[in-house]
């Protein structure tokens, strides 16, 4: 009986906080995604991604709603083509800067990407990616997302893009589930008087 007790107890400190996931982006079908930029590009094997895009869209935004949480998480691959000249890939976080990193072909601290992908100036070698996870404390009901990029220069030259991107919310307790972890605490004190 008591390991039952310890049991629901154990689920209830588990279910302090948990994470829901209000964004999933499968780069096998992107869909129709919201995006103030709805360009998308098909890469073989890999799939589809966001862009890519030269220095005429210099960054493209969403905004998502959530609620109940104590901290956003969101994943992507942000991906750097061709010829960057030491300009910045980046993540804005309603308006603040959550990510960034800076490339330089031979684009040194990024992944090279072995697949097929579109990389008009270098002829399908230039391409590099990062995969990033950041975590941001946020306790709002809806938050934009800003990627963007500082290159200058024509897509035939340089571009970026992003895919794979999910997003959750780091949920705080529903009042249940304290009242649940009540009920295991004061069940476990009275088993502790009786054994
Ligand atoms: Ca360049
Ligand atoms: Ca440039």
């Amino acid at each position: 009986m008591r390991n039952v007790f310890l049991f629901i107890l154990f689920l209830s400190v588990m279910s302090f906080t948990y994470a829901d996931v209000i964004c999933l982006e499968n780069p096998s079908s992107l869909g129709t995604t919201g995006w103030s930029n709805a360009e998308q590009t098909f890469c073989g094997d890999y799939g589809y991604v966001h862009g890519m895009w030269g220095s005429d869209v210099p960054y493209v935004e969403k905004t998502f709603a959530t609620s109940g949480q104590t901290s956003i998480t969101i994943s992507f691959r942000y991906w750097a083509v061709d010829t960057w000249d030491s300009e910045v890939a980046y993540l804005n976080f309603n308006g603040s800067q959550l990510w960034s990193k800076t490339a330089h072909h031979p684009y040194g601290g990024w992944a090279i990407y072995s697949g097929s992908f579109p990389a008009p100036f270098s002829g399908g070698t230039g391409k590099y990616y990062e995969d990033v996870t950041v975590t941001t404390a946020f306790t709002g009901t809806s938050f934009t997302l800003r990627f963007g990029s500082t290159i200058n220069q024509a897509e035939e030259d340089e571009s970026w893009g992003f895919s794979a991107l999910s997003i959750s919310n780091n949920v705080v307790p529903e009042p249940s589930s304290l009242v649940f972890l009540g009920i295991a605490l004061v069940a476990l004190g009275f088993l502790k008087k009786r054994f």
